[in-house]
């Protein structure tokens, strides 16, 4: 229920297990892709496995569902820009969906991120609702993906899973359903406890990220090399500091943190700290750009990297996109220049590719460290231009 970045292409290493999968998405458009046997998102292996499993005939995609043994629960779980709070309609509408073709002895699981008794209230109230009783006749588990973008299919297979039962039974009926594809270990817990390390998970690393901005701001102030401190600090046996950057993006670590604020609010005060703290660095990175540029009376910035992290094509919810909103936004700087080599289109940007921005920008501000940027001559550029380099892809260069 839900052929996103992870319904899909759990979907598609189900049918290569030997499951017959019916992926449902209510757009239209995402079915008629993949019963063509093409996908609709960027995910290295990901367009072999669905083509190979829709060819097999044990992968097909409705717009509704059908009657199956399992039903997973992979639709988007957003959080609301202005209020934070989570907005949970698409896990009801699917499990409302799902109603009329549900039947004694199915196991329905949510995988989506949900703040702590989603699973028990939302998901099982529909469920008894309906008239059946859970851990009788429907077996109901959180399952919660752990998955990295970019490396989602091997983490499918190799990730340990947390599964969180509303009951012992739930637990041990949806324990043996994932060890039919997956080869980490399978860990059994409720499913209050699940929903939470879910969002503990993310939220730890939120945490440590926010330290490494905050640790950049401190070393720039005092005028000592970030990348350098965190290279030496690292070799402390029991220190692993993560790496400063322009923001957090993505839609886990930027939301997840939310949910967690909003179930205990007067408890989870650093947590929102360092959340507003990491939303905050792209606008303290504009500010250091503009303040560059007016020092060094520059004409033109090039903007290096649009996705939210190194080497995949997702733009949304990026830093870089929130930096060149406010320097666009201001108009302080004359001309903008933006590259971003994994994608051809994006949506309001005029993309240049590097070799012009290369070129042709005064001041060259590096944000993501996309392999690519790498093979560039650096040392030759620096010589010449002004580069910004916010995530140390220059660091030892010299
Ligand atoms: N980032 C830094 N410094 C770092 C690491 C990351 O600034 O040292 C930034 C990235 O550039 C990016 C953001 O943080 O903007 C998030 O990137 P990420 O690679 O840390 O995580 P995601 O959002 O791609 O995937 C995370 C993963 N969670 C953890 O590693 C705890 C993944 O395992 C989850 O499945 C995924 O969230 C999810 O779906 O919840």
């Amino acid at each position: 229920m839900g052929l996103g970045y992870v319904g899909l292409p759990t979907a598609a290493l189900l049918a290569s297990r030997g499951h017959n999968v019916i992926g449902v998405d209510t757009n239209q458009s995402v079915v008629d892709t993949i019963n063509s046997g093409k996908i609709h998102i960027v995910e290295p292996e990901l367009d072999i496995l669905v083509k190979t499993a829709v060819e097999s005939g044990r992968l097909t995609a409705s717009p509704v569902p059908v009657p199956a043994d399992v039903f997973i629960i992979c639709v988007p779980t957003p959080v609301s820009r202005e209020t934070h709070e989570g907005d949970m309609r698409c896990v009801v509408s699917c499990v409302q969906s799902l109603i009329p073709v549900l039947q004694s002895g199915n196991l329905v699981l949510l995988e989506s991120t949900s703040p702590p008794g989603t699973t028990e209230q939302l998901v099982g109230q529909v469920i008894e609702a309906a008239g059946f009783r859970i851990g009788q006749d429907i077996y109901v588990a959180y399952c919660p993906e752990r998955v990295l973008p970019g490396a989602t299919i091997r983490e499918l297979t190799r990730n340990e899973r947390i599964v969180g039962g509303v009951s012992d039974r739930c637990a041990e009926e949806a324990a043996a359903f994932y060890r039919t594809f997956v080869q980490g270990d399978i860990h059994q817990t409720d499913a209050r406890t699940a929903e939470t390390v879910k969002l503990v998970e993310n939220t730890s690393r939120d945490y440590q990220i926010a330290f490494a901005n905050e640790l950049s701001l401190i070393c720039e102030s005092i005028d000592v090399n970030t990348w350098e401190v965190i290279r030496l600090a690292n070799r402390h046996p029991r220190v692993r500091i993560l790496e400063p950057g322009p923001g957090v993006g993505g839609h886990c670590i930027a939301v997840d943190p939310w949910f967690l604020i909003q179930s205990a609010p007067e408890e989870a005060k650093l947590i929102r700290a360092v959340r507003e703290f990491n939303d905050s660095m792209p606008l303290i990175v504009a500010n250091r750009i503009e303040e560059i540029v007016a020092k060094k009376s520059a004409q033109s910035v090039a903007l290096l990297g649009m996705a939210y992290k190194a080497n995949i094509d997702d733009c949304r919810e990026s830093p870089s996109i929130n930096i060149y909103q406010i320097l666009k936004q201001n108009g302080r700087v004359p001309t903008l220049y933006v590259c971003e080599p994994n994608t051809s289109h994006l949506d309001g940007v005029e993309l240049s590719t590097l070799k012009t921005c290369i070129e042709e920008a005064d001041i060259i501000v590096i944000l993501v460290k996309h392999s690519i940027f790498a093979e560039v001559n650096w040392v030759e550029i620096m010589r010449e231009k002004t580069v910004l380099d916010f995530k140390g892809l220059t660091h030892g260069l010299f």
